[in-house]
């Protein structure tokens, strides 16, 4: 199969619109269900002692974690059990759209309530920028802002809905982006409401 055509580019930022169809979406909150039966999504505190809106699991070889130390990956959970592995369906959006020649090392869960958003940022916690950072969207719509590889540049918005796509590789592997806010109820694919943002990456 060759590599689909992203719908938009922001910034170098790949975007596949509508890319996993409702069916799928369903199928992969059920493996997600299970990897947070198995490792609870927990609330973080960065390292200035805040905590993150956002609550957050992995599944993998590693977990994203933040605490007093700073940020960082774990090889377990905090509770001391191991990650879950990463769900096959979620490994086959890797292949078809990030890379064939190696699988992530982590798949971070993020889930948001009504009110969660998530400051602008890098993703750079990872040995090798080569590889590229695949998203995916579940659930509520939510107000993507991507900038530059400088803070404070200016910077582009697009709404991520559910079964959106987002690849960040090559010269855009280390922009600056976050989700500004989500529009709690937009979507009916969690029965509570909220949004899912899974994000993959090859950690060493
Ligand atoms: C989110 N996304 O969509 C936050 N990071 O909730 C990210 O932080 C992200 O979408 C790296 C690559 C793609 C992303
Ligand atoms: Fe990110």
């Amino acid at each position: 199969m060759p590599r689909p055509v992203p719908t938009t580019t922001l910034a170098g930022v790949e975007i596949f619109e509508g890319y996993l169809d409702r069916d799928t979406q369903e199928a992969l909150v059920s493996d997600l269900r299970d990897v947070v039966a198995q490792a609870p999504l927990f609330a973080p505190k960065t390292r200035f002692g805040k905590e993150m809106s956002v609550r957050m699991t992995s599944a993998g070889r590693y977990g994203w974690f933040t605490d007093a130390c700073g940020y960082r990956y774990i090889d377990a959970h905090p509770s001391g059990t191991s990650w879950p592995p990463i769900p096959k369906r979620i490994l086959g959006i890797w292949r078809a759209l990030a890379s064939k020649e190696r699988e992530p090392d982590c798949c971070l869960i993020n889930f948001y309530g009504e009110t969660a958003k998530m400051g602008l940022h890098q993703d750079r916690d990872e040995a090798d920028f080569g590889w590229p950072v695949l998203s995916i969207s579940l659930g509520d719509e939510a107000l993507f802002r991507v900038g530059g590889t400088e803070r404070g540049g200016k910077t582009q918005s697009i709404w991520l809905r559910s079964g959106d796509v987002v690849v960040m590789g090559g010269a855009a592997r280390l922009v600056y982006h976050g989700i500004d806010r989500i529009k709690f109820g937009t979507s009916p694919l969690l029965s509570q409401g909220g949004r899912i943002n899974l994000t993959l990456r090859v950690v060493d």
